[in-house]
């Protein structure tokens, strides 16, 4: 199949109470494509108006969906996958002409796993069961799991289909209803996505307001009528989600930065056996989806002893990647997301080497031809230095990774935990002590050991530290969307 841009409407309209409406003062702002930084469509520059008429939308409709029965709610759910997965080539293409990732991770990643995110949570819905304990003779102890009511969700621009199935389809399945915020840079999957399930949920249950954090964000996070706030972006936009939040006690949940580090030991090295290509694969990891991946592998640890000779292959590997068309279905690196990302990565490279990082690998922008010489292509790049640097220290969200290396296990795991972060790490190792002790000594929600970046939606994900708290994915995460009653029955006739 030959994928390209697809056609986009000269504008669209917030999803409120089922339908597209115009913003009430009628400004919108233009979205543009990081591929050629062509205009694709006009979206509503949302305003406290505008996001509190969804957020009404979204009360009037939550007792009648918080009481729809979990077998309702899953057969929703199942269907909204379906309709992604029919329409997963629109889908991947508009994710990939929005956002400016390669096609082949569109329809080979985003699409297909947020098609599995609903599905999964239609399938733990059903299999719960309730429970009642008996406290003693008399007493019987229920507890019942009731939704919150309306959750407000804001979501970034690295995965924006993705992110939006993470948070909406455990929030629909727990019964609750949304109002979604997606990113200003990547409004365009959301909108389609409404667009093809507007008949399948109830008015108001599911709501998209488009605009900027602080004018559209802001109101949403910081509404009395909200009973929970769900975010994943900057560790510092974060921070203030929690203030505005905090006015009303709403509880909130926090997928934030993150400076992973992946971690090569010794062990590794065995020229005779695929594991060792299986490695390097899993270093050059740090410029998948450009680096804009909030688990990115952007630290390097290798073992001092096989430094030269693994990161010569790293380096081979890093240059071979594919950048070109993101339409091209061999491309591996398509745009970053925004010009100001773009920016931000070419400056901190600038940073790294004014640090006296040496440049292993890349370094620069990618200029490409035609219409695509517009667009936002960085060179996948490798910084050597330490640990203290800027460039180890902070999220990038580019495909930049900064190498080091460590002496023994003691270090590599000093190295690893001497971040704000701790969202990701991976561990590459044949040793059997190394690959359980490693990863139960950092201090990070997710460690992939001998492998990295999978998803699957039955796997808690999460950040310590500066990169947050609560998990997605997993059935734990229903219960992030719903409040715990307990009913206490005496069937004693005198004893109160
Ligand atoms: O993120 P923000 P930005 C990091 C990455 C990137 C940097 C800045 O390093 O370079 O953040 O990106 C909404 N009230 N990550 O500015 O601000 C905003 O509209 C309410 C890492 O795009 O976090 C968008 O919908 N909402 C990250 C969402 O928050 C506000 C993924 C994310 O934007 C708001 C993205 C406000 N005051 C960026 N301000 C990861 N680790 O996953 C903004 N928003």
């Amino acid at each position: 199949m030959n994928y390209s841009k697809p056609r986009f409407k000269e504008k669209y309209g917030n999803f409120i109470n089922g339908k597209f409406v115009a913003p009430e003062d009628g400004e919108y702002f233009e979205n543009h494509s990081p591929i050629d930084n062509k205009v694709l469509a006009k979206y509503p520059r949302s305003k406290e108006s505008d996001v509190k008429k969804a957020i009404a939308a979204a009360n009037n409709a939550k007792d009648a969906w918080g009481k729809t029965s979990a077998g309702e709610r899953a057969s929703i759910l199942m269907k909204i996958a379906d309709v992604i997965e029919e329409n997963l080539n629109e889908f991947a293409q508009m994710e990939t002409a929005d956002n400016g990732k390669a096609i082949r991770e569109t329809v080979n990643a985003d699409v297909p796993l947020a098609v599995d995110h609903f599905r999964y949570f239609a399938s733990v819905i059903r299999a719960e069961e309730g429970s009642a304990t008996e406290l003693n003779e008399n007493t019987v102890s229920l507890i019942i799991r009731e939704p919150l009511g309306v959750v407000a969700q804001i979501i970034p621009w690295n995965f924006p289909l993705l992110m939006l199935a993470w948070k909406v389809a455990p929030a629909l399945a727990s019964g609750n209803c949304i109002v979604l915020k997606p990113a200003e840079q990547t409004p365009a999957s959301a909108t389609f996505l409404a667009e093809k399930i507007a008949d399948l949920l109830p008015p108001g249950v599911f709501n998209v307001i488009h605009g900027f954090g602080p004018e559209a964000g802001k109101p949403l996070a910081s509404s009395g009528n909200v009973d929970k706030v769900a975010f994943t972006g900057e560790t510092t936009t974060g921070q203030l989600i929690m203030q505005y939040a905090s006015k009303n006690l709403n509880p909130v949940t926090m997928e934030l930065g993150g400076k992973s580090p992946n971690i090569f030991f010794n062990s590794i090295m065995d020229e005779d056996d695929d594991f060792l290509d299986k490695c390097i694969e899993g270093a050059v990891l740090f410029a998948f989806n450009q680096g804009e991946v909030c688990t990115a592998p952007s630290r390097l640890l290798i073992q001092e002893d096989i430094y030269d000779a693994f990161i010569e292959k790293v380096i081979a590997r890093t240059k071979a990647i594919k950048m070109g068309d993101p339409f091209d279905m061999s491309t591996m690196m398509g745009a970053q997301a925004s010009n100001d990302q773009f920016e931000k990565i070419l400056s901190y490279i600038d940073i790294g080497k004014e640090e006296g990082a040496e440049v292993l690998a890349g370094g620069a922008a990618q200029k490409l031809e035609g219409d695509l010489s517009n667009g936002f292509y960085v060179q996948p790049t490798i910084l050597k230095g330490h640990n203290k640097m800027r460039v180890f220290q902070e999220e990038i969200f580019g495909p930049v990774v900064a190498v080091c290396t460590f002496k023994d296990e003691a270090e590599a795991i000093e190295i690893a935990n001497d971040t704000l972060y701790g969202l990701g790490a991976g561990v590459w190792t044949r040793d059997a002590h190394q690959l359980y002790q490693i990863p139960r000594a950092i201090k990070a929600g997710r460690v992939w050991v001998n492998c990295y970046h999978d998803y699957p939606a039955h796997a808690p994900f999460g950040g310590y530290k500066k990169s947050g708290f609560g998990r997605e994915n997993h059935l734990m995460m229903l219960n992030h969307y719903r409040q715990t009653k307990n009913m206490l029955i005496s069937y004693d006739k005198k004893k109160l």
